[in-house]
């Protein structure tokens, strides 16, 4: 039986850079997690009789939304919900369950890389139809809903049980559990020379993967030691737990560190490689050396066609803009068009549908291709893997010959986290008011040749999204970005992207802080970032 709540709008359900995020107990307020899925499914259109995915991470109250989800869409009239057993789908494994199974959409219940528990984070993002994040236009009007919604309607069937595979059918809605691995180990095994990289852990090839006790640990388990026969114990941390054993299952070098010293010590594996809470970000570190997500994603392009699904190459590649333009010099060789979106997976979107591009990246560990409409941690691994199998080079040997060829282009993130809103604020719009006055002022040694506030033109929709980070350009080809995080829960976080290039015949081994160390030292004095902080150095430097 269906009945309708009266509830009364919350005024903080604005979607950020992935879906909505928040603290734990947010979410367990009365009517907030039910308002938010109510706004979105008022939003869909077409939703009578339609088909509806439901998954998570597994972390913090994951089994009770996806209780609550259920009982609104047979409330709202979907006629399927596709459910992961245990609550558990992976980020990418509901993008591809929602386009190979035909479904309207889906609801993916995760804070990301955030913590878990408790006091921590919980999150809820809605995918569109083509298996992607929902784009701007879908998460405005979601967002003017939530400011009015007065009513949900909601089931008052039983819990279903989310841990046997089956169907059940309960007010109008066949409910049914999947296993969450198995389609999407298929779709990898299609895209992959499973065959290759088998025969290369078979001659002796060593590797470590860290689930972070996030939702990854069943698909690696399965992928890299059952079907590619790594050794039992390639995957550490493999079980996910509701608080991912305490850490943030944020896959970089603060995060991760445990692996970064393996694969710094002696007797490190030949590659290492972590994803995060929902399995779409990944970390990939090579045996004494790490590999930025900016040129793992410009290698991944350069290297695409040595596995069997890139190998009549790529159409172009898209980056978010504050990724290094290393990609853009992959794009400039393969003669193919480079496309700079902002920050957000949904901006890939429709360039991906178009048949733009084939292979996407950001700096924020996310790589991916045309096979789904997500970022996809164990995809980027594989393509690795592939490469590796064909290549039979150490990943420092491949980076090597990658920046001999293209130059190179260093690069580090620093992330100023929990900070004061008002002070963050500040100094974004103290650097926007300062725009038109900065070019061909000098900052130490280096020039101002261009600075902007990133706006974005689709030219497949004609939408524009303006105020996307702030660019300062020097004359020499180097760059500092200035942009605050829309994936926080506490105050705001500021991030400041700094990039120089190096060109081929240059000094290409030189430690990335000392190479950047005039650039950090520029971004101080133009932006007065401890001022604005209170912080004399950044939290996280990746
Ligand atoms: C999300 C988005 C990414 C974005 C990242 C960082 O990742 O899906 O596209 O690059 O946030 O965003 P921000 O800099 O605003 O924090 P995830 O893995 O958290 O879903």
């Amino acid at each position: 039986m269906t009945s309708t709540v009266e509830t009364k709008p919350f005024t903080d359900q604005k979607p950020g850079t992935s879906g909505l995020r928040k603290k734990v107990r947010v979410f367990q307020q009365p009517h907030y997690a039910e308002n938010f899925i109510q706004s979105v499914f008022d939003v869909v259109e077409g939703k009578d009789g339609a088909t509806l995915v439901i998954g998570g991470d597994g972390r913090y109250l994951n089994r009770e939304v996806i209780q609550t989800a259920i009982r609104m869409a047979a409330a709202n009239g979907f006629a399927r919900a596709i459910v992961g057993q245990g609550g558990i789908l992976s980020t990418p494994a509901a993008s591809n369950v929602i386009r190979t199974r035909g479904a309207i959409g889906g609801l993916v219940l995760s804070a990301s890389h955030n913590p878990g528990g408790p006091d921590e984070d919980f999150g809820i993002k809605y995918n569109v139809s083509n298996g992607g994040p929902a784009p701007e236009s879908f998460t405005d009007a979601l967002y003017a809903r939530t400011l009015e919604i007065d009513r949900y309607v909601i089931s008052d069937m039983t819990d279903i049980d989310l841990d046997t595979l089956g169907e059940t059918t309960v007010d109008g809605l066949t409910v049914e559990v999947i296993d969450p691995v198995t389609a999407y180990a298929e779709c990898m095994e299609g895209l992959f020379d499973f065959a290759a990289i088998r025969d290369l852990i078979a001659g002796g090839f060593r590797l470590s993967f860290d689930a972070m006790h996030a939702v990854t640990g069943p698909y690696a388990t399965e992928i890299l030691e059952r079907r590619l026969g790594a050794a039992p114990g390639t995957v550490v941390n493999g079980a996910p737990l509701p608080d991912f054993g305490g850490h943030h299952p944020d896959p970089n070098l603060v995060h991760a560190h445990e692996l970064y010293e393996r694969m710094m010590g002696d007797d490190a594996p030949d590659f290492g490689a972590a994803s995060d809470g929902d399995g779409d970000r990944n970390l990939i570190i090579g045996r004494g050396i790490f590999v930025t997500p900016s040129d793992s994603l410009a290698v991944l392009a350069a290297n695409a066609h040595l596995a069997p699904a890139y190998k009549d190459g790529i159409a172009g590649i898209a980056r978010s803009m504050p990724t290094s333009a290393a990609a853009d010099r992959v794009a400039q060789a393969l003669d193919v068009p480079l496309y700079e979106t902002p920050t957000g997976w949904k901006f890939f979107g429709n360039l991906l549908d178009a048949g733009l591009v084939t292979i996407c990246g950001e700096e924020s560990a996310g790589t991916g291709s045309n096979h789904v409409r997500e970022k996809d941690g164990l995809w980027a691994v594989l393509l690795w893997l592939n490469i590796l199998a064909v290549r039979r080079q150490p990943v420092a040997e491949i980076m090597a010959d990658h920046w001999a060829r293209y130059g190179r282009n260093y690069y580090a993130r620093h992330d100023y986290e929990g900070v004061e809103q008002a002070g963050a604020d500040a100094l974004m719009t103290s650097l926007r008011e300062r725009l038109v006055t900065l070019p061909g002022t000098t900052i130490g040694d280096l020039t101002v040749s261009e600075a902007d506030d990133f706006a974005y033109h689709d030219s497949t929709d004609g939408s524009v999204s303006r105020k996307q980070g702030i660019r300062i350009l020097f004359a020499d080809g180097s760059r500092i970005v200035f942009r605050l995080s829309g994936t926080g829960t506490q105050g705001a976080t500021l991030r400041v992207y700094i990039e120089r290039y190096e060109p081929a015949d240059g000094d290409l081994a030189q430690q990335t802080g000392d190479a950047l160390a005039p650039l950090v030292a520029a971004a101080e004095t133009v932006a007065s970032i401890k001022q604005h902080t209170g912080r004399n150095e950044p939290d996280v430097v990746t």
